[in-house]
């Protein structure tokens, strides 16, 4: 992480104050924007701080499971697997979760001793003040949405109040129904097409969307699940795994910029790698851009070089990988752009604007931008969909051809 946040700054951070002094003072505004958005999406990307309220059993750690498609946590059985009300951090290959596990809220909870008053558990409310969750998930058995399930709530709402008296904001909170495949009929596996159980799950699902919509308003969101799975040796043995695609889709919506790349990484999920993708090529070609709303000097081709750069290593860390400044030079020269020249041409090209004053100025901010975005196209299709070389050449061609020269060729100097 570390040292993967090292490699992007030294690839787009010698040029951020170059950036900066190309960029003209009526678009500063827009610039910082997306120079924030680029940095919080690339460099200051953190694991996401998710709570998680709901019952023992209900299926928390076979949820987190179930989003890194490993075992991560251990599930069940065990009578006391994790302590409730502290922070734990899941680590998978590609990495991490901070999970807020608040089992047992709605067990022997709120007024015990006889004081009458609930009030969230210390070590709870300690846990929450330590670190501000992104989010909340309820999480509730579709076999149990029509039972007891008032307390949860007040739990939830408790924890809701305190994270906005502690950190001052309303907390998101997305509704997941879990082990929808222990609805009737039991024996209909994934994807549960079949009628009378997808109506079932869909009931369920909208008795706990109504109940929660008080509490988290009308425009709450429940996800049906199921989340399964069985572990041998390492590998999944059984999986019964259903709609996390969907919910980490969702989730990923409600989080923080900085969140979002690792939750899209973990998961492995390509449709939530490619929002993403696309969240980074948007701010790098805004940038690209603005940096060349005045035909930029050939002088300052590795600035645009250098945002590409950054962009490609974000895509490529997104997908899971982690490019290191070779690496990005392969890519980009296996899209036949001449990098190493790029960066070269600085040099020359100081030189050759002394001789010629005037005569460097030849890239405008479209082909930029332009350029840029081909580019974005092209490291999603290579890094996220893994799709072969020769299609990802023809997106990247097809895409100049879209929108404009593309930039090293265009500005090399006669
Ligand atoms: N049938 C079914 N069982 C599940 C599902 N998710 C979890 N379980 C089982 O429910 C029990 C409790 O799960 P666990 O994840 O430990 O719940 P937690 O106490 O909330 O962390 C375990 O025996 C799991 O195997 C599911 O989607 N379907
Ligand atoms: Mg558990």
């Amino acid at each position: 992480m570390t040292d993967y946040r090292s490699q992007v700054k030294d690839l787009l951070g010698p040029y951020r104050d170059r950036i900066w002094s190309l960029v003209p003072g009526n678009l500063r505004t827009k610039v910082g924007r997306e120079l924030k958005e680029l940095e919080e999406l690339i460099m200051e990307a953190r694991a996401p701080r998710i709570a998680v309220v709901g019952r023992r059993g209900a299926g928390k750690s076979s949820l987190v499971n179930a989003i890194f498609n490993a075992e991560v946590a251990a599930v069940g059985a065990v009578k006391s697997t994790t302590e409730q009300g502290r922070w734990y951090e899941y680590s998978g290959e590609r990495g991490k979760l901070d999970i807020l596990d608040t089992r047992g809220l709605g067990e022997g909870y709120g007024g015990a001793g006889g004081s009458g008053a609930a009030a969230v558990p210390g070590e709870t409310a300690a846990a929450v003040s330590e670190k501000s969750p992104d989010a909340v998930l309820f999480l509730c058995k579709a076999k149990e949405v029509d039972a007891r399930i008032d307390e949860d709530l007040k739990s939830l709402e408790m924890i809701l109040d305190l994270i906005e008296k502690t950190h001052g904001y309303r907390a998101p909170v997305v509704g997941v129904l879990t082990q929808v495949d222990e609805l009737d009929p039991p024996e209909v596996l994934p994807p549960y097409e079949d009628e009378i159980k997808a109506n079932h799950i869909r009931e369920a699902a909208e008795q706990l969307r109504y109940k929660l919509s008080s509490l988290a308003g009308e425009g709450v969101v429940v996800i049906p699940t199921s989340a399964y799975m069985r572990f041998a040796e390492g590998r999944i043995a059984a999986s019964r795994r259903w709609n996390i695609e969907r919910l980490v889709e969702y989730l990923t919506e409600k989080l923080p910029r900085s969140a979002q790349l690792e939750l899209a990484r973990i998961s492995r999920i390509k449709g939530v790698q490619l929002k993403l993708a696309r969240a980074i090529t948007a701010a790098a070609v805004a940038l690209a851009g603005a940096v060349g709303a005045q035909p930029i000097p050939v002088a300052d081709l590795p600035v645009i070089t250098g945002i590409q750069a950054g962009m490609i290593a974000g895509i490529g860390y997104v997908s899971g990988r982690r490019l290191d400044q070779k690496s990005v030079k392969e890519f980009m020269s296996a899209l036949g752009l001449n990098v190493g020249a790029a960066f070269a041409l600085r040099e020359i090209a100081r030189s050759l604007v002394k001789l010629f004053p005037g005569g460097g100025s030849v890239i405008s901010g479209t082909v930029a931008a332009g350029a840029t975005w081909a580019m974005g196209q092209a490291a999603a299709a290579f890094f996220v969909e893994e799709r072969r070389l020769s299609e990802v050449k023809k997106i990247y061609r097809q895409g100049k051809k879209k929108s404009g020269p593309l930039l090293s060729e265009e500005a090399a100097p006669q």
